[in-house]
Formats: C-alpha cells, sequence, structure tokens
C-alpha cells in the first residue's frame, strides 16, 4: 500500500470517500505557526485553517512545531503534512484528508527555525497548544527571541493566540513574554505590548491520543498507509476574543465557524469547569475503578448520575454561559460516545495542574458563599486515592504528572491513616491557601476517603448517591 503523499492527493489515488484539500499547497507560504503539534491541533485550529485555504485565502498554511518528541513531526514531514482525520458521531463516520499543516519541525532540535519562523514576513499569527505545564520561561524565551528577531527586522506585529486549557491564557501569555522581554530590553516590551495582540480563547473539541486503530480504520477507507491518521467527534467549538493584528481576521474565522466574541470568559469558565472539571473526575475514578475508557465510565449509571449532579448542583450555579443544561446533556453524550476510546490515564496525566484550574474556582466561590461542596469533596478524596498508584484490584499504573513523585511518595507515607492523607495532600499549590485550614472542606474529603478506603470507590460512589436527596429542579 502507497504512504500518502502530496503526489499520491495529485494523482487522486485515494478512494473517493475521503474529503480531501484540492487547494495549491506548494505555492504556500506559512501564515500560521503553531506550537504544539499534536493531537488536538490537527484536529481543531488546524482543520479551521484548512477551511479557510479551501476557502481560496492562503495565508493560513501552518508551519506545525512540535516542542521536543521528533516523531510526529518526523511522520508528517514524510507525508507531506498529510493526514487524515476520522469524524466519529452518531450519525456515523466521515474521514477528512487535511492540508493546512504545510511543514514541521522540532523546537527542542531546531530553535533557530522556529526563531526564523516568527520572524518571516509571511507569518501574521502564532498559535499554541503546549499543555497546561509549559507556560513556564523556556516558552517565553523562545517566544520572545521570535519576536526580537521579528522587531530587529522591522516587520509589524503577530496575533499570538493561546489555545491551552487555561482561564485567561492569552492574558497569562503577554505577562509572560512581556516580562521576559522587560528584563532584556524595554523598548522590545513595548513593542510586544503595543504591536502584538494576545486574544484570550476557548477551544474544545475531544480528540484522544491516536492509536494503531486509526492507522488499520484509515488504510481501509482510503487505500493508502496513513502514518499520522486520528479521530475525533464532530462536535467542535473556537470562541475567541475580538482582538486581532489584523482586524479583519475575525470576521475570516467567523465565516469558518469560529465565535468571534468581546468577552471569553463565560464560555471559558462553562468549558473548564463543567467539560475539563468533569473530565478529571470520570478520569480519577475510572482509573481506581479500572474502567479504561470515559465512555466505560459514562456507562456505569452512578457515575453518570454524579457527573450529572456535580454539573447541575454545583458547578452551574455560578457560571454564566448561555444554555447550560443543554450545554450539560451535550456533553453527556459526547463523553458517551463510543467511537472515542479515550482513555482515563491520558486525561488523569497532570491532575496537580489541572484541578486548581478546573475544580478550585468553582470551591471557592461556593465555600465563600457558604454553599456546598460535596462533590469536589468525594471527588478530591478520589484523587488521594488515586495516587496511591493502583486500582482497586491491585493492578498497578503509572501516575503522568510532574509533581507525581512527591505526592505518591506522600500518599504511601500516610497510608491508612486519612486525617494524614488528608493534611498532607491538601498542599497550597494545588488547593489554594484557604483549603488546607477550612474544616468544612477538609473533614468532607477525609469523610469521603475513609468510605472509599473502606467500600472502594464504587460503592463508595452508591452510598454517596443513596445519601443526596433528589433535587426537585433537575431531573437525573
Ligand atoms: C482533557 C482535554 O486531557 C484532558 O485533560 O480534559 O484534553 C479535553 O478533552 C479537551 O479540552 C476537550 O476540548
Amino acid at each position: 500500500m502507497r504512504a500518502l503523499s502530496q503526489a499520491v492527493l495529485d494523482e487522486r489515488a485515494v478512494l473517493p470517500s475521503l474529503h480531501l484539500p484540492d487547494y495549491p499547497r506548494s505555492a504556500l507560504a506559512p501564515g500560521v505557526l503553531h506550537l504544539g503539534l499534536g493531537a488536538f491541533h490537527r484536529a481543531h485550529q488546524a482543520v479551521v485553517f484548512d477551511a479557510l485555504l479551501q476557502s481560496g485565502d492562503p495565508r493560513w498554511g501552518v508551519l506545525g512545531v512540535a516542542m521536543r518528541s521528533t516523531e510526529l513531526a518526523d511522520a508528517l514531514a514524510r507525508q507531506d503534512g498529510l493526514y487524515t482525520l476520522q469524524i466519529a458521531s452518531a450519525e456515523g463516520r466521515r474521514w477528512q484528508g487535511v492540508g493546512s499543516i504545510i511543514g514541521t519541525c522540532v523546537a527542542a532540535r531546531e530553535p533557530d527555525r522556529v526563531t526564523a519562523a516568527i520572524a518571516a514576513p509571511a507569518t501574521r499569527w502564532v498559535t499554541l497548544t503546549v499543555t497546561e505545564k509549559a507556560y513556564g520561561p523556556a516558552l517565553a524565551a523562545q517566544l520572545v527571541a521570535g519576536l526580537a528577531a521579528r522587531h530587529a527586522a522591522g516587520l509589524g506585529g503577530l496575533t499570538i493566540a493561546s489555545c491551552d486549557n487555561l482561564s485567561g491564557n492569552g492574558g497569562k501569555l503577554r505577562q509572560l513574554c512581556l516580562d521576559t522581554a522587560a528584563a532584556l530590553d524595554t523598548v522590545l516590551a513595548h513593542w510586544i505590548e503595543t504591536a502584538c495582540a494576545f486574544p484570550n480563547s476557548m477551544v474544545d473539541r475531544i480528540v484522544p491520543a491516536a492509536t494503531a486503530q486509526h492507522r488499520a480504520d484509515a488504510a481501509r477507507m482510503t487505500g493508502v498507509d496513513d502514518a499520522c491518521a486520528l479521530g475525533t467527534e464532530a462536535f467542535w467549538e473556537w470562541v475567541i476574543e475580538r482582538h486581532f493584528v489584523d482586524a479583519a481576521d475575525g470576521a475570516a474565522l467567523a465565516a469558518m465557524g469560529v465565535q468571534v466574541v468581546e468577552d471569553v470568559r463565560p464560555f471559558e469558565d462553562a468549558k473548564l469547569r463543567m467539560l475539563n472539571g468533569s473530565h478529571t473526575a470520570i478520569a480519577l475514578m475510572g482509573a481506581v475503578m479500572g474502567l479504561p475508557t470515559v465512555a466505560d465510565c459514562v456507562a456505569n449509571a452512578d457515575i453518570r448520575w454524579f457527573i450529572h449532579h456535580l454539573m447541575a448542583d454545583t458547578v452551574m450555579p455560578q457560571l454564566r454561559r448561555p444554555g447550560l443544561p443543554a450545554y450539560r446533556d451535550a456533553l453527556l453524550t459526547r463523553f458517551a460516545n463510543p467511537d472515542l476510546h479515550h482513555k482515563v490515564h491520558q486525561i488523569a496525566s497532570d491532575s496537580s495542574l489541572k484541578i486548581p484550574l478546573r475544580w478550585l474556582p468553582t470551591l471557592q466561590t461556593r465555600l465563600a458563599a457558604g454553599a456546598d461542596v460535596e462533590p469536589l469533596a468525594f471527588a478530591a478524596a478520589v484523587w488521594m486515592r488515586y495516587l496511591l498508584a493502583e486500582d482497586g484490584q491491585g493492578r498497578p499504573y503509572a501516575i503522568s504528572d510532574p509533581a507525581g513523585e512527591r505526592l505518591q511518595a506522600l500518599a504511601q507515607q500516610h497510608r491508612g491513616d486519612v486525617p494524614g492523607t488528608v493534611a498532607a495532600l491538601t498542599l497550597p499549590a494545588i488547593w489554594g491557601d484557604k483549603l488546607p485550614a477550612d474544616p468544612r472542606w477538609t473533614s468532607r474529603v477525609g469523610f469521603w476517603l475513609d468510605r472509599i478506603q473502606a467500600l472502594g470507590v464504587g460503592a463508595a460512589l452508591a452510598q454517596f448517591k443513596a445519601g443526596c436527596a433528589p433535587n426537585p429542579n433537575t431531573e437525573h
């Protein structure tokens, strides 16, 4: 079987079921530099840029930059940046060839190439999906080096759009760049501040890590071998603040289905706390209960009930996004998508960085108002149990988290001692300053950790459910 490439595309040597890009890719110069080349970007922004290119606007070709790992960047380069995306929903599966990535490189291997690309005249945008843990000095240094070269060349500023699951992602990135630049050169810092735009944005599409199954399915469906095939759901959202170097970009993106708004906050809060907050709770429960995927978890009636309860009664009262009940119900349907096979351990990774963004704002607001936080106390207890690194059947698993070693050591050290575990793991870096000293929180986490130790997560969850009086305002 031939490998996917531009030549294969030009000969139309693929099966007709595949929707293909047919714009002149070889004539494009990248207008977008994407940092964090991975599955999410390829199933989300790259698809929007593909649609823009398809509409006849040649300014949206992407140079895809992997931060460290070379495998995907090199595999994509071997097939001229092309890949097939499987889109699975209740209506069935369809396949789309995506052509917007016209070059790839690896930041750790070719930092100068990244700097040169940021400073290239054709570059207009930088987009980022580098994950929560990357917002530090190394990222800022890379961006500022490129921006300094751009400034020195007398070129205009860039729109730099963080697409990571952080609240106020654009503002955080802007501050990081300004602080780094100010330490080097105040003129440069002023230029970044005035000539570049850092819009906040919310991105959403569930994109599990690509597997060999995607490759096998792609081969069957297209007749060519695609080492970079991946799968996603039909749903996608990109909500971005109206704040661009070129104001006309707002209309161009909007024409492709991107929502361009004055204030991203209501969308970002709803997405982080409902989708991502539920994801983290599901992933930790699934890991300890030995349920491999999100769909396996929400097929369990008690977990499904718990997630509905968490969203409806604890998270939604603080949110402003319109249409929340429908958003909640759509999320449960998305989680149940049987084609995604979204692994709980993928989502459970980096939980120490995700919990402060996904659970903490709800907790802080509710505790300040004297409202109950019981589902999150239960979820926090599951996280503490998860840190023992073995499921309810005693099967070990790996924990992937920058603080993982330290957290696991603490969990082991206090194993069997509930108050000791709660005290040791309610770290201010994760749970904020107030929760460690708030007995309304620590006592409830301890209560549920005790139940989990005595009964296991599944039976403790059944007890949680039995103890909840039905809320007359929400149908479960
Ligand atoms: C997930 C997200 O891995 C995770 O932590 O919660 O990647 C989630 O699938 C996306 O944000 C959906 O848009």
